[in-house]
């Protein structure tokens, strides 16, 4: 387990002081002009050193993304952009560290531009999170009081503005080319890449989008050395992380542990167990709603991260692990998944569009057992043909729980149509 003098995001754990003196107190802000001192390069080779990867649910290696950005300047601005628009069912870290830590955010964002080459960062907040855009609100301030960002951030030399914008309420402004749409004042739907936002981004210029996370652990990765957050974890997987645990335990949480923590571990440690023990574990989501789940008995092995869970076809994403116990429908929370989906299909590519509304109606007939058994294939097949057929990874995110729930469940949704037994009818319709 994580000892607490190895958490980057202390004040998680009850301290409560989220004020710039709190957070120096807590060592964030110390040294920072040494760093930026120690020039761009510096920075880029010690994020690849950690082998920090993306911790918004893709996994990118953080240091090679911000080494994609043009080293020279070619007369166009340069820009950091922050993904704060957590939506990911089940995802709520970022919310954590926005609430309680936004100054190493704010620490991250000026470092990371430094390195980019960028004096302008864009943190996009999802809208519903007022709370948290006013706490991160009043750190930029209290950041812009003390000479920390603004004109000469840190007496650096290097002026560097952050200016704060808010979403309203579209899940697909998570995906990076719709947020920078959004950032434009447009329609926020998915671009094509490529090209990536590093060659053509926020208003056609080289933008690197990262994930809060991603950005609020670098000071730390810098303060601390490539090497110590590099002992944490297995090869490829490194890092402390934040998960964020919901459903059926006796303790849901957000925790930062060693990445590659065994699941149970995970359980035990910090949420007091599975609800009824764990012979009622019936299946988890490890990574968010758009990474196919695992049925208890993989999940009791599982080492919590992206390559192990990737082995077993599924994925860490946004380690926001749902837990659900013998009670749940699993049918019907994967048909709840896929309506959601349907929901936010931003409708532009034909796959997506027409193949969320044919999958949730499908699984709605699934739920209800009201379908033929050849039709679990058929919908296989369908999940295939949006898979990687789309604009962005939303059609792939509505289709993989779907093919999770077949691969492991198939007996469960044959027993209900063999047996016609009627889940929850009057529950969907009403839903
Ligand atoms: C330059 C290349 N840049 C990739 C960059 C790319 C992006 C990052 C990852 O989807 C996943 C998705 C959801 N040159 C590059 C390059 N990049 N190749 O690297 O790119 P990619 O395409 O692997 O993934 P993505 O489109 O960012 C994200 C999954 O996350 N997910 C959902 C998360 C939801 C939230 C939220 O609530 N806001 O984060 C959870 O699992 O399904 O697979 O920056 O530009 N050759
Ligand atoms: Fe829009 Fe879906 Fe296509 Fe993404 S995959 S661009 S959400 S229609």
């Amino acid at each position: 387990m994580l000892k607490d003098q190895d958490r980057i995001f202390t004040n998680l754990y009850g301290m409560h002081d989220r004020t710039l003196k709190g957070a120096q107190a807590r060592g964030h802000w110390d040294g920072t002009a040494k760093m930026l001192q120690n020039g761009r390069d510096w920075i880029i080779d010690q994020m690849k050193a950690s082998g920090l990867r993306g911790r918004g649910g893709a996994g990118f290696p953080t240091g090679l993304k911000w080494s994609f950005m043009p080293k020279e300047s070619d007369g166009r601005p340069a820009y950091l952009v922050v993904n704060a628009d957590e939506s990911e069912p089940g995802t709520c870290k970022d919310r954590e560290i926005m609430r309680h830590d936004p100054h190493t955010l704010i620490e991250g964002c000026l470092i990371a531009s430094y390195a980019m080459r960028a004096h302008a960062c864009y943190i996009y907040i999802r809208g519903e999170y007022v709370r948290e855009r006013e706490a991160l609100q009043f750190a930029i301030d209290e950041a812009y009081d003390a000479g920390l960002i603004g004109r000469n951030a840190c007496g650096s030399g290097y002026d560097f503005d952050v200016y704060l914008s808010h979403g309203a309420g579209a899940y697909i402004c998570g995906e990076e080319t719709a947020l920078l749409e959004s950032l434009e004042g447009k329609k926020g739907m998915p671009r094509m890449k490529p090209p990536f936002p590093a060659g053509a981004g926020l208003y056609g210029c080289p933008t690197t989008v990262n994930n809060v996370e991603s950005i609020a652990v670098a000071p730390t990765i810098l303060r601390r050395g490539p090497d110590w957050f590099a002992s944490f974890g297995r090869p490829n997987n490194t890092g402390t992380k934040l998960f964020a645990i919901s459903g059926h335990v006796n303790n849901p949480c957000v925790v930062e542990e060693a990445m590659s923590i065994g699941f149970e571990e995970l359980i035990e440690k910090h949420c007091g167990g599975i609800r009824g023990g764990w012979k009622n574990l019936k299946a988890i989501v490890p990574g968010g709603s758009s990474v196919p789940l695992l049925p208890g008995s993989i999940a009791r092995e599982a080492i919590m991260d992206f390559d192990w869970l990737r082995d077993q076809k599924s994925g860490l994403g946004t380690a926001a692990v749902i837990v659900m116990d013998e009670s749940t429908d699993i049918i019907k929370a994967i048909w709840r998944f896929a309506k959601f989906y349907k929901h936010e299909s931003c409708g532009q590519c034909t796959p997506c569009r027409e193949g969320t509304g044919w999958m949730m109606r499908v699984m709605e007939r699934l739920v209800r057992g009201d379908a033929e058994v050849e039709e679990i294939d058929m919908l296989l097949n369908v999940t295939k043909q949006v898979e990687g057929h789309t604009i962005c990874a939303l059609g792939d995110a509505a289709a993989w729980p779907i093919q999770g729930l077949i691969r492991h469940f198939r007996d469960e949704i044959e027993d209900r149509i063999k047996h016609k037994r009627t889940g929850r009818v009057s529950a969907v319709a009403a839903e």
